[in-house]
């Protein structure tokens, strides 16, 4: 998936220890004498298991009011600001348990692994507070031990102000975010850092502290950048070598030029653009020219995005942005795996985990191309069926 689907026909894939060790066309595939067992695929797809490279999946409580509010005319930025939106998820993550937590994780680990996904990166963020931001990765990494998926966690502590930090939102970025990163990271919690770079969030200035304080740990960093404005989030992360910059539905090209030079990919989340019903498209031609590689996701949260399916979101991404089947298909896997510094999965290729999805489907587009169904055959996950 360099520029195209590079489809195989009858093809075969050989796997030793979870990895793959040879993928060709079968007329040419060493024998198979000495394997412990040969699978016949029936003629499906084989891809890689899909990658959700930014998800929120861990949260407690429900915004379908919100939803309601939404839909009466009111927005995303006055739900916020009325003491609703992500805060609202923050008093119902606070007060849950860890056991609640991974319950209605694994509820939607569940729908994202019967679509073949075959890792997830979880985001902290609705905790607000040192000790429920560490909960919420703790859980996240109970994910990976209870369900066979591949988890990333990422700390995003800069994603609102909580209300006991109201007019100190300096403070909540040295104390909560910077000191809660570092014990966090000393805990082997977080294995990224995020945050919300938004006029409902922080300022430009206020996530560089907390990208360097990132830098001084050795952790790579990410951004949720010009989502509902152009706040100078992209250009940000490029600077800082970012792994992704996501959302950018307002990026302008300069943002892609920079995204471009620093090797920063563009993370496309269609699931929040059509629940907010927001008109701004991300520019996708202008990240295309450019040469930034566009990664697709669900954005699965409670607020603006409550979507499970990654093969939606490439319907979305195709239907909504123009994005082609085949940018969708690597969005979700080889540039998804780019986004999460993950060189080994994403591909099928030597050397690569194991980790494949088999479709009902006679060609890749369909996958992108069906609204609410489900093809996948079977899932394989460390070259076990
Ligand atoms: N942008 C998003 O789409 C999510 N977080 C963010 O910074 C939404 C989070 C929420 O509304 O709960
Ligand atoms: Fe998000």
């Amino acid at each position: 998936m360099e520029g195209g689907y590079g489809l195989i026909r009858d093809a075969a894939i050989m796997v030793e220890d979870g990895r793959i060790a040879w993928v060709g066309p079968r007329a040419d595939a060493p024998g198979t004498e000495g394997a412990e067992r040969t699978r016949a695929m029936g003629g499906c797809l084989v891809t890689p298991a899909l990658i959700d490279c930014h998800s929120h999946i861990v949260f407690g409580g429900t915004r379908a009011g919100e939803f309601e509010m939404r839909l009466e005319g009111a927005s995303y930025q006055e739900v916020a600001r009325a003491g609703g939106g992500i805060v609202s998820t923050v008093r119902d993550t606070r007060a849950a348990s860890e056991a609640e937590l991974l319950a209605g994780a694994l509820t939607r680990v569940d729908a994202m692994i019967a679509e073949g996904v075959g890792a997830i990166e979880v985001k902290s963020g609705y905790g607000l507070d040192v000790e429920a931001e560490m909960r919420m990765l703790r859980v996240a990494r109970r994910i990976a031990a209870e369900r066979p998926v591949h988890i990333r966690t990422t700390w995003l502590a800069a994603h609102a102000l909580p209300p006991e930090y109201e007019g100190r939102a300096d403070a909540y970025i040295d104390e909560v975010c910077i000191d809660g990163l570092r014990a966090a990271h000393a805990a082997g919690l977080v294995d990224a850092v995020d945050g919300f770079c938004e006029s409902i969030a922080f300022d430009t200035a206020q996530i560089a502290r907390v990208f360097d304080a990132a830098a001084e740990l050795g952790l790579p960093v990410k951004l949720h950048a010009e989502q509902l404005s152009h706040m100078g989030g992209a250009a940000l992360a490029a600077r800082y070598g970012a792994l992704s910059a996501d959302h950018v539905e307002y990026a302008t090209q300069d943002d892609a030029r920079a995204m471009a030079a620093a090797g920063t990919v563009a993370v496309i989340l269609p699931g929040a653009f059509y629940t907010l019903r927001e008109t701004q498209a991300p520019p996708v031609e202008a990240f295309r020219e450019a040469g930034v590689e566009m990664a697709l996701a669900t954005d699965c949260n409670p607020g603006s995005s409550p979507l499970a399916s990654p093969l939606l979101a490439m319907n979305m991404g195709c239907s909504l942005f123009r994005m082609t089947p085949a940018e969708a298909l690597a969005g979700v896997t080889r540039v998804a795996a780019r986004a999460l510094d993950l060189p080994d999965q994403g591909r099928i290729a030597p050397g690569c985990r194991a980790d494949l999805a088999v479709w009902d489907v006679s060609e890749p587009a369909e996958l992108a191309y069906r609204i609410g169904f489900n093809p996948l055959n079977r899932r394989i996950f460390s070259g076990c069926l």
